[in-house]
């Protein structure tokens, strides 16, 4: 260890490992934005709690910022470490630590994948229901720092909601055991919940307790073509009011060009304009036709122009793959990534408002909407121009973010719903949140990270 810090870390934790080969700065020094160039000091990949304090004791004394890392599977750069931090890599810690069949718990290490999860909570007969195309890369640490969303919020809510307890290190190295699994803890401030969200700023997720449920009952997964947002939002009403959701995505012609040309299959003819994927619970002969009813007053209506209805696992399977395919489809045209959510109700209003907007001031550029429209959270995608430099198309994405947040201020929305601020949204949140919450915010981060070690320049500017 040639930097002096680095050396000091070693002498004091001759156990933990290190890496500084500059293939391995590149790798752990990014997420899935791409934009940032990775330049971290070192990479640490502790094995155990004490290491994790110990580091965090090693950063507050020599002064060096550590960028806590999970799957690195992020949107919005809060993984990246671009100015000489050490990477806290927890992907030695992803462990399932323990099981409770009474309290249905799962006690698992941060680094664990969220598909491990998955199969752990099914080896019980129950399951851990936040779910997102990313299951297979991305780790539940990770997901508690952004409290991911998914594909099945609108049965069973976001992150926060599956957190029983959590053990955490802050950024003074204190550890932590925040609610201890318990139901109910009416003691206080929920200390839990303010780090869920918080995106490694006010402590290091080092164990957590997950609430497991009951599968759910058979479901069916049906696709359909609609003529316009006026009937998105009318077949969403019907089917919410007529069915048990699972699922309500939505996505543009645009998108199903893109995944279409990927490799997903066509599963309806002619071109139409908005598609939904949805899954609903269909146990029994009552339930299939109740959504065969719905199907049909849609048609009725003429909110929906066409359907298709999976009649096994594989044709399930490959209509998810319609919606969850887009964001890989998308990826070879380095697309600038908006991550938003208003209220249900104000979803066509301010779709409208930002389309026109949109329409006005930049006609050629291709912009690609989709996402989890039953909880009024939309992914606008813009996609870069060949012609276009890398730093003239940020620059023309900056704006066309500037403009999306204006908009979304005046309809009461968020300028990130499930991704999180990191870097690419800190110069909005002002747009989201009062310049008194922001105080009220950095206050808090004070508190928990009294040197400001913790992922600086995540979330604030
Ligand atoms: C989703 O597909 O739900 C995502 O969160 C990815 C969004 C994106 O690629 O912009």
């Amino acid at each position: 260890m040639t930097d002096p810090r680095l050396a000091d870390l070693a002498r004091r934790l001759p156990d933990l490992r290190l890496l500084t080969d500059a293939g391995d700065l590149e790798h752990y020094g990014r997420d899935w934005t791409r934009r940032w160039t990775p330049a971290p000091l070192a990479i640490a990949l502790p094995a155990s709690v004490e290491e994790v304090q110990g580091i965090v004791h090693w950063a507050n004394e020599q002064k060096v910022a550590i960028v806590p890392s999970g799957g690195r599977t992020g949107l919005s750069g809060g993984a990246v470490a671009a100015h000489g931090e050490l990477v806290l890599s927890l992907e030695r810690m992803n462990r399932v630590v323990g099981f409770d069949a009474v309290d249905r718990t799962l006690t698992v290490q941060p680094g664990i994948v969220l598909e491990t999860v998955h199969e752990a909570a099914r080896g019980h007969g129950l399951i851990y229901p936040v779910d997102f195309a990313a299951r297979g890369s991305c780790s539940i640490g990770g997901t508690i720092a952004t409290n991911a969303g998914g594909i099945r919020v609108i049965r069973y809510g976001n992150t926060r909601e599956w957190i029983a307890g959590l053990k955490v290190v802050a950024g003074n190295g204190e550890l932590l055991d925040l609610n201890r699994g318990l139901i109910k803890n009416s003691s206080g401030y929920d200390l839990r919940q303010l780090m869920i969200g918080s995106e490694g700023t006010l402590g290091i997720v080092v164990e957590a307790t997950l609430r497991l449920t009951d599968p759910p009952p058979a479901s069916q997964v049906m696709l359909l073509a609609l003529p316009n947002m006026d009937a998105l939002m009318r077949v969403f009403a019907l089917f919410r009011a007529r069915l048990s959701l699972q699922a309500f995505e939505f996505f543009t012609d645009v998108a199903l060009k893109h995944v279409l040309a990927h490799g997903a299959q066509r599963a309806i003819e002619g071109d139409h304009p908005y598609y939904v994927v949805t899954e609903f619970e269909a146990a029994d002969e009552r339930a299939q036709e109740a959504a065969l009813a719905a199907f049909e007053q849609g048609v009725e209506q003429g909110a929906i122009s066409d359907g298709v209805i999976a009649q096994s696992d594989a044709q399930a399977a490959a209509l998810w793959r319609l919606r969850e395919g887009i964001t890989e489809s998308l990826a070879p045209h380095k697309p600038y990534k908006n991550d938003v959510s208003v209220r249900i109700g104000a979803l066509p209003a301010f779709l409208h408002d930002m389309q026109s907007l949109l329409g006005r001031e930049y006609p050629h550029i291709d912009v690609v909407w989709f996402g989890h429209i039953g909880d009024g959270n939309l992914h606008i995608n813009v996609l870069k121009p060949e012609s276009l430099s890398d730093a003239d198309f940020i620059a023309q994405c900056e704006h066309v973010t500037k403009l999306l947040a204006d908009t979304l201020q005046r309809h009461g929305g968020s300028i990130s719903a499930e991704h999180g601020i990191g870097l690419v949204k800190r110069a909005y949140l002002e747009s989201t949140r009062s310049a008194a919450e922001i105080a009220l915010m950095r206050g808090v981060r004070q508190v928990f990270d009294p040197n400001g070690i913790l992922n600086p320049g995540k979330l604030f500017v």
